[in-house]
């Protein structure tokens, strides 16, 4: 089952592959595409090419990233649910991101990164999280979309990941798919339940779903045609589905929910399309986008601010824990 031992990655007889390439590097190279063709898992301590090595831990990593940035958002109204019920479903909902960000941190480790390295790739700017956490969760419906919208695009982009090429990757994503989908479900009751309310919860609920649509859209990345590392990442079938398909799987699958739940998508280009049997719809803005994943939106500076912030007042936790491990392990040896 899933590891969180350290593997760094070598060659199948423990040689690093060096430039320029080897006929052997060429061998493994044509070994490993094949073993990909057949839709076998690559495991940490195979060989693989770097390119290869280097987009995971790109994409885990800042995956791991918007886990755990993706706590703040939500984490502001922890003290501000109106029941009890819903605090406690919220609390559960907001340690479930940490633990995936934990996951996904040891999954990126597998291929020889250390968490610290990418604690400060997050905190230096140079790695990038999910342009929706840069949104401000300014009322209480905002908690109900962003459990149906957000935590419904990540589903819909993240169940492709559990097929996904690196074993330690895709297995730690059967285990967050599950929970990614209570945590969809638990948005779309919240907001059942304000539709069925007073006039202004209704309206809070439609403002929230305004504000979130189109930064949802946004999550599943730019066009196929000008998404950089799509053509890699589906060659070395990390990638199962192209960021349009899985957006516009995402736009079919949400369009009859809302029907359901009495709110209209913020889209007056939102039509069925009966030859191409899928709902078409408007242009996605991506200089918003763009500016956004390059440090410019609402929140950006906020959230990483908070983040270091957090990082450093946990800094004696971290402490303590290594100081009972090497405890633990002196009493280990003396009793051995
Ligand atoms: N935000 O060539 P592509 C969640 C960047 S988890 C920011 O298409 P790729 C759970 C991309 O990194 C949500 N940057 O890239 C939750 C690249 O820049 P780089 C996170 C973005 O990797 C719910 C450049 O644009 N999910 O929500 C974004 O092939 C509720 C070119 O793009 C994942 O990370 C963006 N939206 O495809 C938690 C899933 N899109 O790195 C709390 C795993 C693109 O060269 C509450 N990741 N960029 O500097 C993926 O599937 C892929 O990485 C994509 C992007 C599809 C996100």
């Amino acid at each position: 089952m899933y590891t969180q031992a350290i593997d760094i990655p070598q060659g199948p007889k423990d040689e690093v592959p060096r430039r320029p390439r080897s006929l052997r590097e060429d061998e493994y190279e044509a070994e490993f595409d094949a073993r990909v063709g057949r839709g076998e898992f690559v495991e940490p301590k195979d060989w693989m090419p770097e390119a290869y090595r280097r987009t995971l831990v790109r994409q885990i990593s800042q995956h791991a990233h918007s886990e755990i940035v993706g706590m703040l958002p939500e984490g502001n109204w922890i003290t501000r649910a109106p029941t009890l019920k819903r605090k406690a479903i919220l609390l559960a909902k907001v340690q479930d991101e940490g633990g995936h960000g934990m996951y996904l941190y040891a999954a990126a480790e597998t291929l020889g990164v250390s968490r610290d390295e990418m604690i400060e790739a997050l905190h230096s700017g140079k790695a990038k999280y999910s342009s929706i956490f840069n949104y401000p969760t300014l009322a209480w419906a905002d908690i109900g979309v962003i459990g149906w919208l957000v935590d419904g695009a990540a589903i819909m982009n993240q169940i492709p990941l559990c097929r996904c090429s690196y074993g330690p990757y895709a297995r730690a994503m059967i285990r967050i798919c599950k929970e990614e989908s209570f945590h969809q479900r638990q948005g779309y009751d919240l907001l059942l339940t304000m539709m069925k309310g007073t006039a202004e919860q209704r309206e809070m609920v439609q403002d929230a779903v305004d504000r979130w649509w189109w930064p949802s859209l946004m999550m599943f990345g730019p066009h196929d045609s000008d998404s950089t590392h799509s053509g890699d990442s589906s060659r070395w079938g990390i990638k199962r589905i192209s960021n349009d398909e899985l957006r516009q799987k995402f736009v079919d699958a949400t369009v009859p929910q809302a029907k359901v739940l009495g709110v209209q998508l913020p889209d007056p280009e939102l039509k069925w399309n009966e030859a191409r049997g899928h709902w078409d719809f408007g242009p996605i803005d991506w200089q918003e986008f763009w500016n956004v994943v390059g440090g410019h939106g609402q929140c950006n500076r906020d959230r990483l601010a908070d983040r270091v912030k957090a990082w450093a007042d946990g800094a004696w936790v971290r402490e303590a824990a290594l100081a009972h491990a090497d405890k633990q392990r002196h009493r280990d040896q003396l009793a051995a």
